[in-house]
């Protein structure tokens, strides 16, 4: 007894309690004991339980307590009983008092009959019974009405009683017979034909001859497993099974020759098993069943497949392992949702490249086939987590394979068993991952073509979509918080063995100045525009300019034009815009092809002229010798152009993606079409060591020796350059430049000193500055600011001065680098990495110490021309006057671009002319530099002209004695935009000097001479020359027309300056500032009186003007500042006179003219002329 207590004690901790929703006051509970957690028998405590739940699932129970004729309570509530996996045979006959029992699961017990109690559970809904030992049921079954599930599976029926046509509420059957032995049914029971409601039937298992016609009833059947039967006979009524969602026939046709053609006729169908049969083939029925997404046809005979089978659009898995299939047929590629092939164990020699665009596949069973070569396109599969390539004859794998990350991630390629060539083998044993790793570095040796792309065109032109269409093969639009950021790079392998490093820039203004950073002649530039944007007027900013970028910029470019977006233009729009692009691009070509062809022309008509061989144009020394030059240059330009692109390639990247396969094709084509090049293995064995480098950029000097360890580990020799490492290197980072793997300026003696062997590097160094929405973006993060020591007004300071003025310090440089996640921990040798690098590049200026502490305070700033302030800032006014004081020398020299300046030449050329100014306090806006530096002015501006760009650079200064400054930082600047136009060798420029003489004349029109005059010295002994068309009859100074070296390298120079000095004076004469003044002693003081003096005066200048009231201490200041230029000297003393002394002009005159006369100066031939000339 206390045993039994202990046991239902043990048991209450199951007893769960809960309240019905119908009788809210009474609490029901259900005794749910886990499943093998209690081991014996069920005390009788049991029955004093109101329980309306009872499960006792794998018990090891004997029996069930007998309770007499009552079994207590539990008979008045219990719904659900389950006693599953025990041991029982029998059950109490009270049982059958349960009368509310509506599911009971006595499944694998040991039954040898239908317990009789059960027959009289007329409420029962659920019974199973299955894997026992029955062998009958009693046609009282017929009683339980209420009967929807019946589970006798695992039982050794022979039948069934027809009387369960009467359970006319079943739904599920499950009737499967044992594994073994054998289940002994051998006849259809027909009463299962006369349950409308049926919509399971299992019957698998048994020995089943026959699908009878009346199975046609079972209109509501939904799912019917007849696994392992032996259907002779399959009646075609088998069609009206219309709801029929799940076959199972595997085994059960083996004596069937053609799988029942009713199959095929059930179109709601969506999965059917015909496993383990022996179909040879699966006929072009098949396709009747229109929604199947499971076929499973494996372990049969099938010899082909019929192409109809790809009609099943909605197969998702379709296993065929295990049979003698040679071939795939033709048209795999429509099966567009297929998620699972197994093809396994068949004799499949080859496959179809149509297989690689199965972008849902996630497995591919081929292991067991005999397959020599997996196709190319493999790495398009980029779903598949598992691909069995086990037991085939593959010698190799595709090389691009590694693009499949989840097979990697999976693990999931298997490739044993197969005569793999060294070292594939070795290494696929390793695991996916390393296999992969693998491939990449053969790739990287392996391929034939090499190439840079460059992706170039407006913002928004949609370039970053194309690039996506073209590397993932599906539409992927970039959204417009995505605009890309400087520069993006990517490598694309469309093939193994053509490897394209994509440069795909940002379109707006303000990244253009990264563009010329990376486009080279060798790259294959991708134009690309959007179609919807597109006008005529709209030409020039689409296609034009960046059409001239490249072609000026790169001999022999190629260039692919492609218009974007045409998905949202009709076919009449796109056509009629190519044309009009077509138009245009032929039409500016034709006319810079005839202007320099005009050009030529003119050149060598005038060669031809025998008068040209001795002088020409007026200047000596630059004749004959300046035109053939030029003439060079021409046919050079002219010879090298770039082809223009000779059509409109149109593309969609939304989701039809028109166009693109066919524009992928075309660029694979032209980045082919140079002949394979084959390079030695050391120099990527070289490229992948420096790639492993953490470090942000190389010196050349341990690029250097990377490649002396990669050579004589390789036992190379470096004959072939002279036998220099350093040369050799030179070759192989050139190569390595023009593919687009590294970065290295080989032309540049200060940048080559670094090699980027990322490029990644020299892409973040622009984008810490480069930010087209730069003033949202850049906001103050308290966080941030703490930890770099950076205040928030400090910080808006900053941010101000470097938006409104390009001043970047070196704090906000700091919180930029961080801000943007460009480095971790922004240490002070990242920093000054980067300012080095921007300095080198040429995208800022270093101010002077004092210079920045002056603007900012104490720390490093540089200065980004790209963010002048659009207008001339306040400190201009009254430095530069608009029109030039009669008494200041200004030279000026003109760069005329026909177009546009190259882009950003205006921005470079600024930041150049710091390397001469940098003592100088500069004014800088986005069109202008004013400089002063002692006492010259300089200035240089960016006009745009009708007809082009201009830049002109003026120096301005008032004595003849600074005309050698003069010359100095005009050839400054010259110098400068020289350097600059290396990059740009196709580029139609021309530099000129304006006359001087024709300046200080006054004309509006002065005479120009050609910039190659600035290549001339001073030609020996002359100091004028008749040079100038607007004044023949002039002599000019020849110190006006080439440039005037220091006193220390020219020769008289004081003669130079003298001439320089008389021309100033005697063309003061010839303006006249007196207009407006009448009287004839204002004339004289105020017109040419007082410049026509100082030209006549000599020594006796001092005398003269202390006699007049000047201080001889002022004159003496006079003498120092105008050393050489006397007369410039004389006249300031004549004017201050003028201006200081006391009296009206007629005295000034008179007391004037009295000091002339006295004895022991005696200019009396002097005041007799200005007598006459001024009528006094
Ligand atoms: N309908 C349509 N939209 C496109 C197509 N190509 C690009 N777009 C959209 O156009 C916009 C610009 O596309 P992007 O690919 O970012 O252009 P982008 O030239 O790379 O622009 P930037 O990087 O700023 O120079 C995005 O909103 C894209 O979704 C196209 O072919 N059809
Ligand atoms: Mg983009």
């Amino acid at each position: 007894m206390s045993g039994s207590r202990s046991v239902a004690d043990s048991l209450n901790q199951y007893i769960e309690l809960s309240v019905e929703v119908e009788d809210e006051n009474q609490q029901y509970a259900s005794l749910l004991v886990p499943e093998g957690a209690y081991k014996g028998w069920v005390p009788k405590d049991i029955y004093s339980k109101t329980f309306l739940r009872v499960r006792l699932p794998f018990l090891r129970l004997l029996s069930f307590p007998v309770g007499g004729t009552s079994i207590g309570c539990l008979p008045m509530q219990l719904t659900d009983f389950s006693a599953e996996g025990n041991y029982l045979t029998k059950l109490p006959t009270c049982f059958a008092e349960c009368s509310k029992l509506t599911r009971l699961n006595l499944g694998f017990n040991q039954f040898t009959e239908v317990p009789y109690p059960i027959y009289r559970l007329s409420n029962l809904e659920e019974l199973n019974l299955e894997h026992n030992y029955l062998e009958h049921i009693d046609r009282t079954i017929g009683q339980l009405r209420n009967l929807k599930v019946l589970n006798m599976s695992g039982n050794m029926l022979r039948e069934l009683p027809p009387d369960l046509k009467q359970c006319r509420r079943m739904q599920r059957l499950h009737l499967s017979g044992k594994f073994y032995p054998r289940g002994k049914m051998q006849q259809f029971p027909e009463c299962i034909c006369g349950l409308p409601d049926l919509v399971f039937l299992d019957l698998s298992w048994q020995q089943i001859r026959n699908i009878p016609a009346s199975f046609g009833n079972l209109r509501k059947l939904q799912e019917l497993n007849l696994k392992w039967n032996q259907l002779q006979e399959v009646s075609h009524e088998l069609k009206k099974c219309t709801k029929l969602l799940r076959i199972d026939l595997s085994g059960a046709l083996r004596l069937l020759s053609a799988i029942p053609a009713a199959l095929f006729y059930l179109e709601d169908l969506h999965t059917l098993n015909l496993s383990d049969n022996f179909f040879t083939d699966i006929p072009s029925e098949v396709c009747g069943l229109v929604k199947l997404r499971h076929l499973v046809v494996q372990r049969n005979s099938l010899l082909r497949l019929s192409q109809d089978l790809y009609k099943l659009r909605y197969l998702q898995h379709l296993e065929l392992g295990e049979n003698f299939l040679e071939a795939l047929p033709q048209g795999l590629r429509s099966l567009k949702r297929l998620e699972y092939l197994g093809l396994c164990h068949n004799r499949i020699t080859e496959l179809p490249d149509e297989l690689c665009f199965l972008g849902h596949l996630t497995f591919l069973g081929l292991g067991h086939n005999k397959i020599t070569q997996l196709p190319e396109n493999i790495y398009h599969l980029q779903s598949l987590t598992t691909l069995d390539i086990n037991h085939n004859q593959l010698r190799e794998v595709p090389l691009l394979m590694d693009r499949l990350d989840l097979l990697a991630n999976n693990d999931g390629l298997h490739l044993h068993n197969n005569p793999l060539r060294s070292p594939f083998q070795e290494i696929s044993e390793q695991g996916t991952t390393q296999l992969f790793e693998y491939l990449k570095g053969i790739r990287l040796k392996e391929a034939h073509h090499r190439w840079k792309m460059i992706m170039i065109g407006a913002a928004k032109a949609g370039k970053t979509s194309l690039r996506q269409a073209l590397m993932l093969g599906k539409s992927k639009l970039t959204a417009d918080s995505e605009r890309t950021w400087v520069m993006e790079r990517h490598l694309w392998e469309p093939e193994s063995r053509l490897r394209v490093q994509i440069m795909d820039f940002g379109g707006h203004h303000i990244y253009q100045a990264a563009h010329h950073m990376f486009l080279s002649p060798d790259a294959l530039h991708v134009l690309v525009f959007d179609l919807t944007k597109y006008s005529t007027e709209a030409y020039e900013d689409l296609i034009g300019h960046w059409l001239e970028a490249i072609m000026d910029r790169a001999a022999g470019a190629k260039i692919v034009m492609v218009g974007t977006h045409c998905d949202l233009c009709t076919k009449e729009d796109v056509q009629e815009k190519r044309e009009d692009i077509l138009r245009l691009v032929r039409r500016n070509e034709e006319r810079k092809r005839h202007d320099i062809k005009r050009e030529i022309r003119k050149i060598r008509s005038e060669l031809d002229r025998p008068e040209t061989r001795e002088v020409s144009g007026g200047i000596p020394e630059i004749g004959v010798g300046r035109l053939q030059e030029k003439l060079n240059r021409l046919e050079k330009m002219l010879n090298s152009r770039s082809e223009v692109p000779d059509d409109v390639h149109v593309v969609s990247c939304a989701d039809n993606l028109y166009g693109v396969s066919d524009f992928c094709s075309l660029l694979i084509g032209r980045l082919k079409s140079v002949p394979a090049s084959g390079l030695p293995d050391h120099w990527f064995t070289f490229l992948e060591q420096i790639q492993q480098v953490p470090d942000r950029v190389i010196s050349f000097e341990r690029a250097l020796g990377f490649f002396k360890s990669v050579m004589a580990e390789n036992h190379q020799s470096m004959m072939g350059m002279g036998g220099s490492p350093e040369r050799s290197l030179e070759m192989v980072l050139k190569y390595l430049h023009s593919t687009g793997e590294i970065v290295w300026y080989s032309d540049n003696l200060e940048l080559r000193t670094t090699v980027f062997h990322k490029p990644e590097a020299l892409i973040d160094m622009l984008r810490a500055v480069f930010r087209h929405d730069f003033d949202q973006v850049v906001q103050y993060c308290h966080e941030l600011g703490e930890s770099l020591d950076l205040r928030m007004e400090k910080f808006e300071r900053m941010k101000r001065d470097f938006l409104q003025r390009g001043l970047l310090t070196r704090e906000l440089l700091r919180f930029l680098l961080v801000l943007f996640q460009l480095t971790e921990d922004a240490s002070d040798n990242f920093l000054d990495l980067t300012l080095s690098l921007m300095l080198k590049f040429s995208l800022c200026f270093q101010l002077q110490r004092s210079h920045a502490t002056a603007l900012v305070g104490p720390t490093d700033v540089v200065q980004f021309p790209w963010f002048f302030p659009e207008e001339r800032p306040e400190e201009f006014h009254g430095k530069w006057p608009e029109v030039r004081p009669s008494k200041v020398f200004e030279l000026t020299m003109e760069i005329n671009f026909s177009g546009p300046a190259p882009p950003n030449f205006f921005e470079k050329l600024s930041v150049k002319l710091h390397n001469f100014l940098y003592d100088t306090t500069r004014v800088n806006w986005q069109n202008g530099v004013l400089s002063q530096r002692n006492a010259s002015s300089l200035l240089v501006q960016r006009e745009r002209r009708s007809q082009g760009t201009t830049v002109i650079t003026s120096a301005r200064a008032e004595s003849a004695d600074n005309l050698t400054e003069l010359w100095w930082l005009v050839m400054n600047v010259r110098r400068a935009a020289m350097q600059l136009f290396k990059d740009w060798p196709l580029l139609k420029v021309e530099l000129e000097l304006v006359c001087m003489h024709c300046v200080l004349k006054g004309n509006d029109m002065p005479t120009r001479y050609p910039g190659e005059v600035l290549e001339h010295v001073i030609p020996k002994g002359e100091y004028t020359l008749k040079c100038c068309d607007r004044y023949p009859n002039d002599l000019v100074p020849t110190c006006f027309v080439f440039p005037l070296e220091e006193k220390a390298y020219q020769d008289n120079h004081e003669l130079h300056v003298k001439a320089a000095a008389d021309c100033l004076m005697s063309c003061l004469d010839d303006v006249d500032s007196s207009v407006g003044t009448t009287s004839s002693a204002e004339r004289l003081l105020y017109g040419r009186g007082l410049s026509m003096l100082s030209r006549r005066l000599t020594d006796e200048w001092t005398a003269v003007l202390m006699r007049l009231g000047v201080d001889h201490s002022r004159l003496h200041q006079l003498e120092l500042s105008y050393p050489t230029d006397f007369p410039m000297r004389v006249l300031i003393a004549l004017e201050e006179w003028r201006d200081e002394a006391d009296g009206t002009a007629e005295d000034k005159v008179e007391s004037l003219l009295s000091v002339l006369s006295e004895s022991d100066i005696a200019q009396n031939q002097l005041v007799e002329d200005l007598r006459e000339h001024f009528d006094l």
